[in-house]
């Protein structure tokens, strides 16, 4: 990312002014914290219930998978092929490497410090160089650099070259909350707020986790999202994902995920962006790919948007002749007619594929 002079100062500026607001606002964004839930809770609970009824039940979260584990240090379980290939790397590979080099290098300045000090060693050595050892004490590290680099290249690439994706989603930071778009299934789009401590408390979901509004993804699709933020900068970040991807106003970033496993997956926006920062978390629902069709259709049916989208559009067609002919005739008969007309424009599409 690019940035001018003049921007580079104004964003210290911002980030300080940032920074003492956020002590100043510390108290605020408690009491906040208390009342805006409440607001929010009464919402929360309407959309679950209602999407309940639509057929689609609200997944459950699964105990430390897809979120953070009280006292963990270690990265959190990894669900995509990228999270996994970075955490074998981080795992496997650079921190056994980094393990080793510190206790050799330790060990060889214990060992010089008790061998060669001064009242074990009656003349002190006069050596200055050693061509040997300069050679092996250059040559050994840039071997074990370039071991790393190949790897870590191969998995920079990977990560900005996303196979082709299976739907798009559009990420939407504001302050302080996620606005989550479908432009592949009519432009499907809702806001994402927190649930308050008591709603989190009776759905048994983690507080400061868990949202009214999920962002809902099908299992096995890659999944492109373009990141964009309305008026500060936030970032999209989900650990067990491997994502974090800047969310910049007037900018649209791009990352991408593919997870096999349906679940529910926690994240929280990694910039700060205000006070009430820490309370704009991110909660992905993964679906097996009926689920996923089930809640397309319950949210285009809540917005008032005409079933579209893949796999959506052309369950519309899948009405037998015998079907279409049946609606037809009902339409035609005055005692029914009322009833029918809403029908008759979703099975007309069917006559000729048929
Ligand atoms: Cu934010």
């Amino acid at each position: 990312m690019t940035k001018g002079w003049p921007q580079g100062l104004k964003g210290i500026a911002v980030a300080t002014a940032v920074l003492i607001a956020g002590t100043a606002g510390a108290q605020v964004a408690d009491s906040a914290a208390v009342t805006a839930p409440v607001a929010q809770a009464a919402t929360a609970h309407a959309a679950v219930q209602s999407d309940a009824l639509a057929g689609y039940t609200r997944s459950k979260p699964t105990d430390g998978l897809g979120q953070p584990v009280p006292g963990g240090i270690a990265l959190q379980e990894q669900f995509t092929p990228i999270g996994q290939e970075a955490k074998f790397m981080v795992e496997k590979v650079l921190n056994p490497i980094i393990a080793f080099i510190s206790l050799f290098v330790l060990g060889l300045l214990l060992w010089v410090i008790v061998r060669y000090r001064s009242a074990a060693v009656e003349t002190p050595s006069t050596t200055t160089h050693n061509f040997t050892i300069e050679v092996i004490w250059t040559l050994v590290p840039a071997i074990i650099l370039l071991g790393i680099a190949f790897p870590s290249f191969r998995l920079l690439a990977n990560q900005y070259s996303p196979p082709k994706a299976d739907i798009t989603v559009k990420v939407t930071g504001y302050q302080w909350y996620w606005g989550y778009e479908y432009p592949d299934y009519g432009g499907i789009s809702f806001d994402s707020t927190p649930l308050s401590k008591e709603d989190a408390a009776k759905a048994g979901e983690p507080y400061l986790l868990d949202v009214d509004n999920r962002l809902v993804v099908p299992a096995g699709k890659t999944v492109k999202v373009l990141v964009t933020a309305a008026d500060v900068l936030h970032s999209f970040a989900l650990p067990s994902f491997w994502v974090k991807m800047d969310a910049v106003p007037g900018r649209i970033n791009e990352t991408w995920f593919k997870v096999d496993r349906p679940g529910v997956y926690y994240g929280q926006c990694s910039e700060l962006c205000g006070t009430k920062h820490g309370f704009m978390p991110i909660a992905i629902e993964v679906l097996s790919e009926e689920d996923f069709k089930r809640w397309v259709r319950m949210k285009q049916a809540a917005d008032g948007i005409e079933p579209t989208g893949p796999g959506i559009a052309v369950e519309k067609v899948a009405l037998t002749p015998a079907q279409v002919a049946g609606a037809v005739r009902e339409a035609i008969t005055p005692s029914t007619a009322p009833q029918i007309v809403t029908e008759a424009p979703a099975a007309a599409p069917a006559a000729p594929a048929a």
